[in-house]
């Protein structure tokens, strides 16, 4: 099988060449750099290491990916890995071989002894964890990682069109493969801190929001293309009031000077199964009073588009 391994990349001078390095120790096809808008000499780095080095001057992790995708249209396969040292090189030749064996997609999950203490971020876990919880009851097909690490087959590219540009493409890769019955192969990866460089994503707050919304957005997407607008708005309208409530009576609680940091926690804690179980609720009248119109409702999808709508 004639496989690239893609690494999209922005900003990673610090760590590129050893990237590298270590990737060609497991993966003697060919490695291409996207370099994405990046402000330093991560580009130079890697052309001077002997990867191919694309260029897309627009930032998008996913639009990365594609760029890369793009500039080896003749590959049987395509493998991405992150270029700020995360992924473990080792585990590719389990990837490709999971597609020999005749997987479309296959994921790195980043469970067991190899993941670094801390290394995921407790934002990317949780994040992980509703992602594939959502995918799970939107296609009945659970998966368990939002992987960095991936490899899947043209054929399966060819089969999902994919339309998100940035960090949802993860997301949105694995949910229509779901959708479309895809066969995916989930193997068990390694995951580490970053080799170098700064934490872009999921070791800052402003990152983890930002991702986190395009995430929850890309499968409310999904979820509102799937089924009826009357559904969707259902949902919405009872997410609305749902909040409101959690808003009302926190104010309540202030005004009777109750609001305690123990009270402020608890209410946080109640406000998201609240806020789920009203998105729940509002799906089941939407689709009532939308009855009729065809579509496949799907609660999950739905529940996400109405949370996404509030981020
Ligand atoms: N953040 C970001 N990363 C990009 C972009 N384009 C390509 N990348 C690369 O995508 C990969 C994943 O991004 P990371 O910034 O490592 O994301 P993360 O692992 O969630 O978070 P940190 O490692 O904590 O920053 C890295 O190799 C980035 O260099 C982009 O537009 N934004
Ligand atoms: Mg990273």
């Amino acid at each position: 099988m004639n496989a690239v391994l893609i690494l999209p990349a922005r900003n990673e001078a610090e760590c590129i060449e050893e990237v590298i390095a270590e990737a060609r120790q497991h993966f003697s096809g060919e490695i291409i750099v996207v370099d994405n808008g990046s402000s330093d000499d991560t580009a130079e780095r890697a052309a001077a290491v002997g990867a191919r080095v694309v260029r897309e001057p627009v930032p998008g992790y996913g639009r990365a990916c594609m760029a890369g995708v793009r500039a080896a249209p003749n590959a049987d396969a395509y493998v991405f890995m992150d270029a700020d040292g995360s992924d473990c090189p080792e585990d590719i030749p389990e990837l490709l071989a999971a597609l020999e064996d005749g997987a479309g997609l296959a994921l790195g999950v980043r469970t067991g002894t190899r993941v670094a203490p801390g290394s995921i971020a407790p934002a990317a876990r949780f994040g992980n964890w509703l992602s594939g919880t959502l995918i799970g009851m939107g296609t009945g097909r659970k998966l368990r990682d939002l992987s960095p690490l991936k490899a899947l087959t043209r054929e399966t590219l060819n089969t999902i069109a994919l339309s998100e540009m940035t960090y949802g493409w993860t997301v949105e890769l694995l949910a229509v493969a779901a959708s479309k019955e895809v066969t995916i192969k989930e193997v068990e990866t390694g995951y580490r801190h970053r080799m170098g460089g700064r934490s872009k994503v999921s070791g800052t707050v402003p990152g983890s929001i930002r991702a986190g919304y395009r995430i929850l957005f890309v499968l409310g997407r999904a979820g509102t293309r799937q089924m009826g607008k009357g559904t969707a708005g259902g949902a919405a309208a009872a997410t609305v009031l749902a909040l409101t409530a959690i808003a009302a009576y926190t104010t309540w609680l202030f005004a009777q000077r109750l609001l305690s940091r123990d009270v402020l926690v608890s209410s946080w804690l109640l406000a998201w199964p609240t806020m789920l179980a009203g998105a729940l609720l509002g799906t089941m009248i939407g689709s009532v009073f939308s009855r009729g119109r065809k579509g496949r409702d799907s609660p999950a999808y739905v529940t996400a588009g109405a949370v996404s709508a509030f981020q």
